[in-house]
């Protein structure tokens, strides 16, 4: 049968394994993979489709079906993973990014903050979820809160703990139809635990802990996104081991909005608030007014942004380069003849 475009039925990508989506349109979900086309076009890992995604696809028989195009996304949320020149992408659409720590072991201002940076390159509202909370004290918890208050001073935290309900219901409740939320943070905080209470049912796996380790097996492996009652949607995620940031200059000052305000008078435009003389960051820091380990983390994150857009930069220069001496060969060769 011939496919015409009207044939195509827009659909949401609801999980993704190697090379297989599950993709779900109005009224049913199918297995999906993408054309020879798409995948022969394909520069980047950005250009597959990842959970979230809408997609246009064409049904086949047996509960089959064919992805043929990516609708814009409207927010798309990628790290940087460790020794990886490229973007990896974790989801896409997504309204709402819930960063999970557990308050016991886990607990890492750092870790939020580059989290956060990455939320805000990809256009997402950010949401600090505290789990766990049943393991220490209401003392331990505000001082917890307190410090991310300090640290960040517009994000909402919620406080949860999966193992006694504590939070969950006004987890549930913050939760909006139609809006996309999706899971995010280091393996065994409890995303998958907390997910299973906002659905009601043990639909995730979560992992056992050994009590002679203490570390648990990886069981979410991959990515999937799930739908509550009230028709909210929820994305859980494998553990995250690596949040490199890619090129997110205007992300990181965003995060890091009162040393930007403090950037403003520097004496020097380019200022990299490391060593210059008149820099009110550094005057700042000197003075107590900014917290050490907040500036060591900025100019860290900083760093690790500038150093991709170079290395993007120098990859494009030598594409270019490539390009010019094939011309060039091209050239003699003519010549040649
Ligand atoms: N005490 C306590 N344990 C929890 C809580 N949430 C999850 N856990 C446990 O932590 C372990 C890891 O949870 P899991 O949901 O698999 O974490 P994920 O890797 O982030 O998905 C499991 O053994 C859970 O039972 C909580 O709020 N309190
Ligand atoms: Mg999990
Ligand atoms: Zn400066």
């Amino acid at each position: 049968m011939k496919q015409t475009e009207s044939s195509f039925k827009n659909a949401r990508i609801v999980a993704q394994y190697r090379g297989k989506y599950r993709v779900r349109s109005d009224h049913k979900e199918f297995w999906a993979e993408i054309t020879g086309k798409m995948m022969f076009a394909a520069g980047s890992q950005t250009d597959y489709p990842v959970v979230g995604d809408k997609v246009e696809i064409a049904e086949m028989a047996d509960d089959q079906a064919i992805i043929h195009r990516i609708l814009p996304r409207k927010t798309f949320l990628q790290r940087k993973a460790a020794g990886k020149d490229e973007l990896q992408p974790i989801a896409a659409n997504i309204d709402v990014a819930f960063v999970v720590q557990a308050v016991d072991r886990d607990f890492n201002l750092n870790r939020f903050e580059r989290y956060l940076t990455i939320i805000n390159a990809g256009k997402i509202k950010p949401v600090i979820i505290l789990n766990k909370i049943d393991l220490i004290t209401k003392e331990a918890l505000a001082e917890k809160v307190d410090q991310i208050k300090a640290r960040f001073h517009n994000v909402v935290i919620e406080t949860t703990s999966a193992a006694d309900n504590t939070g969950i219901e006004k987890l549930r409740r913050a939760i909006k139809q139609g809006q996309i939320y999706c899971f995010v943070g280091s393996s065994g905080v409890g995303k998958s635990s907390i997910i299973n209470k906002l659905l009601g049912q043990e639909l995730l796996k979560t992992k056992m802990i050994s009590t002679s380790t203490k570390k648990g097996k990886h069981v979410t492996t991959h990515r999937e996104l799930f739908v509550l009652k009230n028709g909210g949607m929820v994305i859980d995620n494998p553990g995250i081991r690596e949040v490199g940031v890619g090129n997110v200059g205007e992300s990181v000052s965003n995060v890091f909005g009162d040393i930007s305000e403090l950037a403003k008078h520097c004496k020097f435009v380019d200022c990299t608030h490391d060593h210059e003389p008149g820099c009110a960051v550094l005057a700042a820091l000197r003075a107590g007014d900014l917290s050490e380990d907040k500036y060591l983390n900025y100019i860290k994150l900083k760093k690790e942004s500038d150093h991709y857009a170079m290395s993007a930069l120098e990859k494009r220069r030598k594409d270019r380069s490539f390009g010019r001496m094939v011309k060039n060969v091209k050239k003699l060769k003519k010549k040649g003849r």
